[in-house]
């Protein structure tokens, strides 16, 4: 029996190893790198011949079989049946999906490689490769050496190259990305969203010093139940130092402020902990940033970092301890009008104009981590942020494996942005089915959430039972006892009978704390007119919200906002319908051309109403 413990110790803790990052360098921006986005040659290897042998055991690290051992034969002699080829290669960030049609579909085993040189390497540093996110799995090997494997396909990752492996003169770096779905794995088989395969997001060859700082928490101490920030707010937080050395010192300088402190570390992480001079604080309506310089004697890291408190007090949600409304929008990671994944600044403009154009104070980025390019985008705009990891469905709960899944991708969220203002929300899931196994999982969720950051609020989707509805609904779901804010996605009048269902309807919960709506919304084909009785038709989708808006005059006290499905039309393998859907949920508010539907206007009007109501 001992033995067993030990055993399923030895599994539990090799698990969470393989899972969960140590290393994750924080602010990539600001780091000396180099950039190796761009084109990369590929092999699409559905069979996973470069990977396994034919009896499907993994390759050994030299086989010259391997797709990550170089394609070059040695001699004309040698048998080579793999190669790289301009002829084959795609772009760097971007899904693989949208570049060749013969991709529309593909899920499975696509290797990646590019060949670079790095100008000068310098001895006295430490290399790293940076992904910002690649869906779902990547080994990635250099030079024929395996560096590492990461798992969850919205979240950024890094691997250190070991001293002697990079070379000045064409290095070989070799990405196996797999994006298989499957029944152990965050998210799982079922989403109601397109499973885009591929390096997605910014690839870095980063270089550090030594000694760097690899991440760092730097935030207003969450303030008293319902209490305002101070004149001269309290700040705390940590630096923690890679390879740290006895005695080192960190400063953190604001020089607007004129701020400097200097702490010297008592082991790899320092803890910050002082009053700030009198500042603006961050908020939607002015998205004060200021720049923050953290300094050790080798390394530099440069901010801008917005200075709020945010919580959950009672019945409310106070941002600088005023109550607020959160005049919301979901929003998925993807430009329908070109039907890919959402990458870069350029795409996070065009998403976030048009919330604002819709009068949003908030987003809810759905359903996973977006590009970093997205928070520091509503960092600047001043959009508040509800973000999610792929907790979606009916994951297998009772899996210990899935569950460290989860907590890596957890993690890695609130590691690469818990210094980003406008992120007020981690959500730890959505519409999760009740059950103790389920209940146990979310809330080991968010006690990871809660230790990891504990000056934001945290949430979850929770959902609605149509066929129990009565004019009372309560939100009674037994995570609502963990979580700050009760979240619930409500699709009366699509799901649950006709729009005219609100007429009756109301809603409440048993937990003396902040009612959100994180989901609302009905198809509309964009252009397709008709009486408001007929589904897919955009006078349904508008009738759906104008009951749906009225309802929301009866909601209780504790009703802090609402951010309706969704902003555009989107690609999802499950909407078949052949006149109205062929592979899109079109439950936008814009449609796949980038076209407002006539509900848009009525969403865009309540918001006005309610920005006038609250200044
Ligand atoms: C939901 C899900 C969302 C779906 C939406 C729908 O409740 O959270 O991912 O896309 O409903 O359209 O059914």
């Amino acid at each position: 029996m001992k033995q067993l413990i030990k055993y399923a110790f030895l599994l539990i803790s090799i698990t969470t190893q393989a899972y969960a990052q140590d290393n994750l360098i924080t602010n990539i921006a600001s780091r000396k790198s180099v950039s190796l986005n761009g084109s990369w040659q590929y092999i699409a290897d559905p069979y996973e011949t470069g990977f396994y042998d034919y009896r499907y055991t993994e390759l050994k690290e030299s086989n010259p079989d391997a797709y990550w051992n170089t394609d070059v034969p040695s001699n004309k002699t040698e048998k080579k049946e793999h190669g790289y080829t301009d002829k084959y290669s795609l772009q760097v960030p971007g899904d693989w999906n949208h570049q060749k049609p013969e991709f529309l579909y593909y899920e499975g085993t696509l290797w990646y490689k590019k060949s670079f040189d790095v100008k000068k390497i310098n001895t006295a540093s430490r290399y790293f490769i940076y992904f910002g996110a690649v869906n779902y799995r990547a080994d990635v090997y250099l030079n024929g050496k395996k560096l590492g494997m990461h798992i969850g396909g919205f979240t950024p990752f890094n691997f250190e190259i070991p001293a002697a492996l990079l070379k000045e003169n064409g290095n070989f770096l070799v990405v196996r990305v797999d994006n298989k779905r499957g029944a152990d794995e965050v998210p799982t088989l079922n989403t109601d969203w397109w499973n885009y395969g591929g390096i997605t997001r910014d690839v870095k060859l980063v270089e550090e010093p030594q000694t760097f700082i690899q991440d760092y928490f730097l935030q207003l101490k969450k303030p008293l139940v319902g209490k305002a920030p101070a004149a001269r707010p309290e700040a705390e937080g940590w630096v923690k130092l890679n390879n740290w050395k006895h005695g080192e010192a960190v400063v953190i300088s604001i020089p607007e402020l004129k701020f400097k402190k200097r702490v010297v570390s008592a082991n790899d992480s320092t803890a910050l902990s002082f009053s700030l001079p009198k500042l603006q604080l961050w908020s939607p309506e002015n998205p004060k940033l200021y720049r923050v310089v953290i300094a050790t004697a080798t390394d530099t890291v440069v901010d801008k970092i917005g200075f709020r408190t945010i919580q959950a007090a009672g019945k409310q949600v106070l941002l600088n301890g005023k109550p607020i409304f959160m005049r919301g929008i979901c929003i998925h990671g993807e430009i329908p009008d070109e039907v890919r994944r959402a990458v870069g600044p350029q795409d996070a403009r065009i998403l976030l104009n048009r919330a604002r154009e819709l009068g949003c104070n908030m987003v809810r980025l759905a359903h996973y981590p977006h590009d970093e390019a997205m928070t520091r985008m509503t960092d600047s705009l001043g959009l508040l942020v509800w973000s999610e990891i792929p907790v979606y469905w009916t994951i297998n709960f009772s899996n210990e494996a899935v569950l460290q899944k989860a907590k890596a991708q957890l993690k890695e969220m609130i590691t690469r942005d818990h210094n980003k203002a406008s992120v007020i929300i981690w959500s730890v899931g959505n519409e999760t089915p009740i059950s103790d196994t389920r209940t146990r999982f979310m809330h080991s969720l968010i006690t990871t959430a809660k230790r990891l950051d504990s000056t934001r609020m945290i949430s979850a989707a929770l959902e609605v039972n149509y066929a129990a509805l009565k004019s009372m609904n309560v939100i009674d779901d037994p995570l609502g006892q963990y979580v700050d804010v009760v979240s619930f996605n409500e699709y009366l009048g699509w799901y649950g009978g006709l729009p005219d269902q609100c007429r009756k309807a109301n809603w409440s919960t048993p937990y003396n704390k902040p009612l959100f709506i994180s989901e609302t919304g009905a198809d509309a084909k964009g252009g397709f007119h008709a009486d408001s009785l007929t589904r897919f038709s955009e006078e349904y989708q508008e009738w759906y919200y104008k009951e749906q808006l009225d309802m929301l005059k009866r909601m209780p006290d504790n009703f802090v906002g609402i951010s309706p499905w969704v902003l555009n039309d989107f690609r999802s393998p499950k909407r078949n319908n052949p006149l109205y859907q062929e592979g899109w949920n079109r439950k936008g508010l814009y449609d796949d051309k980038g076209n407002k539907k006539k509900a848009f206007y009525l969403l865009q009007s309540y918001y006005k109403e309610i920005k006038a109501r609250d200044n």
